[in-house]
């Protein structure tokens, strides 16, 4: 397998927005291959001068997993491109065929070189927010396998962030993604591993495990607590979580 070839086959689709087929339907790929492509799609985008931010999970809720048929947690790469002011305006010729989650994202205090637990979670955070995630696979028909869409680091593509909060609570409360004002999902963060601090625990043992760092100021995206929607030009997107305020999206 040409793990470059491939790797530049995502990259320059992300980079035109222009859907390639599944990797898996003409090639074998393990799941470590997968993140092996992802690392090094993601380089590409480091030399063009686009700089880590952090990193996301995908699939630690039943209702993502089970729209997008895949059942198994993955992580992925998130960069500054990638990241929108609150209530930016976000062009949908700029993807593929993007939809929107809600999510909740922390801010991570200071570096964590050892793996942390549930208790000791939050010495670790300074902030937490609530945030929308845009995903764009890069697969047609945004169909793909588990590895599939971990050499696509994960259909990451656009985030924006609502007001970190220092102490709100984040366990159990209700969160929605509304458009244009009419709910369109609803959920409980919970639906995030039970609990979405569990989240940031994984996040820090996955950093660790796969020799990637988190540092003071990384952005943690927690994977979306409702499924994820088709978003179009003349939209205003928003998610909301019990608490921790709204955020939205002009899409154009
Ligand atoms: C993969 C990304 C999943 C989440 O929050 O679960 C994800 C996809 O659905 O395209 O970001
Ligand atoms: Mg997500």
């Amino acid at each position: 397998m040409n793990y470059n070839k491939i790797a530049e086959a995502l990259d320059t689709a992300a980079y035109e927005a222009k859907p390639i087929a599944q990797i898996s339907q003409s090639q074998e790929m393990t799941l470590e291959e997968a993140y092996a492509i992802q690392s090094i799609s993601i380089a590409r985008r480091y030399i063009r001068g686009e700089s880590r931010l952090g990193l996301k999970l995908g699939f630690t809720s039943k209702a993502k997993m089970e729209q997008m048929g895949v059942h198994d947690m993955i992580w992925g790469r998130l960069t500054d491109k990638m990241m929108y002011e609150e209530g930016a305006e976000i062009s949908k010729s700029d993807f593929i065929h993007p939809r929107a989650e809600p999510e909740i994202a922390f801010k991570v205090k200071k570096l964590i070189d050892k793996e942390i637990t549930l208790e000791n979670a939050k010495e670790y955070v300074s902030a937490v927010a609530v945030a929308i995630e845009i995903i764009d696979s890069r697969f047609q028909n945004f169909k793909f396998s588990l590895e599939d869409v971990v050499a696509d680091n994960c259909s990451s593509a656009a985030y924006t962030i609502g007001e970190w909060k220092e102490n709100a609570p984040i366990t159990d409360i209700a969160m929605s993604l509304v458009v244009d004002n009419v709910i369109i999902h609803k959920g409980n963060s919970n639906a995030i591993l039970g609990n979405p601090w569990e989240s940031f625990v994984a996040a820090a043992r996955l950093a660790k495990e796969n020799g990637e760092v988190l540092n003071t100021g990384d952005v943690i995206l927690a994977g979306a607590a409702t499924p994820a929607i088709y978003i179009d030009s003349g939209q205003k997107v928003s998610a909301h979580a019990e608490g921790l305020g709204s955020v939205f999206l002009s899409v154009v």
